[in-house]
């Protein structure tokens, strides 16, 4: 089906256009005075990363960043998400390194002064070691080291930045990498995943308790969603689908808009949580400005009786891929922005925080054609379109990736950007997609 051509005057006036990335993996962790995090000892150890690639120069976005802000604004967008990271700001995980702090005020200044909202996250992944040496996510101290730590970076920023968002994708934070292990910091421990689905979320809600009393307007968190499906109607299947939804989808919403975690999460989580996690709740139940959305792609589950709990595995669906393996689902996005407003948070505002998909673009005579992500990006914005039509109170949409980037395990080898990288001379090629974007987003119709 021919994918219908949009224009930013599709979306309700004042909606946001923007592109998003992460720290880690475009700043370069060497330079500035930035701090070894999980990520550096996780990537330095055989077997975690594609040919064990770190973040050390990434796109040399610590030096190169007024350039790739003229690209955003020449896109024609309106927003740019970011993330600040924590390991730069504080080294040792307490005390604030100064070149750290400067480096993203001159960004943020940078991000106003061509008409780029700066759309803020604080944890986008990069835990300073001293705090993982400690037990990271597993141990509630770190909560408050987070709060600190996002108190001292509004101090300085929060006059300028149009949103904060605590954390990025919290079911990556904790399941990801506590009990698949595929993330820094690599674990596959259930007593882990536990504390970290828990604690992630307490460091969440201290951290906005903390920036409600600066007076800090707009604040939220980034949750990722992928559409869970059982394999066939047998109901083994369609209870472990249900049961991957909740532990995918439902757990973070519950909590931070009803105060509970879904009851058969608990059933396979509950023995292993820390004591007393019920105090916690109203802390991180606390009423927030705005819900960020990560959307890529569905799964399909099948019941596996040879396992332990959650004893489920996943069936290859039959859709277009990306280069990462995922499924292309439209669809899905606008399944989750109506039933999230439908079923958790009403007229919240909600962003389409991340939305993108890599591919194995290639170079050729200065060029680069990725016509399959026009039609990926511009199917999952008419989604998105359907989904204000519908009712959801979708306030923007955030393009993942600006730059192809350094992609966790994945290395530099997948591509998501709407600019090309090349990672040995670091030069920076618009895709066609880009192109695409920037026409249609043009002001002057
Ligand atoms: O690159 C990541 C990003 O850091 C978090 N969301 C998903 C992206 C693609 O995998």
């Amino acid at each position: 089906m021919p994918i219908p051509p949009l224009s930013r005057f599709d979306f309700p006036p004042g909606f946001v256009f923007g592109a998003a990335t992460a720290a880690y993996q475009i700043e370069g962790s060497a330079f500035g005075g930035c701090g070894p995090s999980h990520w550096d000892t996780f990537s330095a150890t055989p077997g975690n990363v594609v040919r064990a690639e770190n973040g050390a120069r990434a796109c040399d976005h610590y030096h190169q960043w007024p350039a790739d802000l003229d690209l955003l604004q020449a896109a024609n967008l309106d927003g740019y998400r970011f993330s600040t990271s924590w390991s730069r700001v504080m080294p040792d995980g307490v005390k604030v390194n100064p070149e750290g702090i400067d480096f993203y005020d001159r960004l943020v200044d940078g991000m106003l002064a061509r008409g780029l909202k700066p759309f803020q996250t604080l944890y986008h992944w990069e835990m300073p070691s001293a705090l993982a040496d400690k037990g990271g996510w597993a141990n509630r101290d770190t909560c408050h080291r987070f709060a600190d730590f996002s108190e001292a970076i509004t101090r300085r920023l929060g006059d300028r930045v149009a949103s904060i968002a605590t954390v990025n994708e919290p079911w990556c934070v904790a399941w990801l990498s506590h009990f698949m292990g595929i993330h820094a910091p690599g674990l596959r421990d259930i007593r882990a995943t536990a504390r970290a689905m828990h604690h992630i979320l307490l460091a969440h809600g201290l951290a906005v308790e903390r920036l409600r009393g600066l007076g800090q307007p707009n604040l939220g968190i980034v949750l990722n969603f992928d559409h869970a499906s059982p394999a066939t109607n047998n109901p083994k299947d369609q209870a472990v689908s249900d049961l991957w939804d909740g532990i995918f989808n439902r757990w973070f919403i519950e909590a931070i808009t009803r105060q509970t975690y879904p009851s058969a999460v608990l059933d396979g989580l509950g023995p292993h949580m820390p004591e007393n996690w019920q105090d916690d709740m109203p802390i991180i139940g606390q009423k927030l400005d705005w819900l960020g959305v990560n959307y890529y792609t569905r799964h399909l589950h099948a019941h596996d009786a040879t396992a332990p709990w959650p004893s489920l595995k996943d069936v290859p669906g039959t859709l277009p891929r990306t280069q990462m393996g995922w499924e292309i689902y439209p669809e899905g996005l606008h399944h989750f922005l109506t039933r999230l407003s439908r079923d958790y948070v009403g007229d919240l505002p909600i962003y389409v925080t991340e939305n993108g998909m890599a591919n194995a673009d290639q170079l050729q005579d200065g060029t680069v054609t990725d016509a399959v992500r026009e039609d990926f990006l511009f199917s999952h914005l008419a989604a998105t379109k359907r989904a204000i039509a519908d009712g959801a109170n979708v306030k923007g949409f955030f393009y993942w990736s600006l730059l192809d980037n350094y992609e966790w395990a994945e290395g530099y080898e997948k591509r998501f950007g709407l600019v090309h990288v090349d990672f040995d001379t670091l030069v920076r090629t618009p895709k066609s997609s880009y192109h695409a974007l920037a026409r249609a987003l043009a002001r002057n119709e």
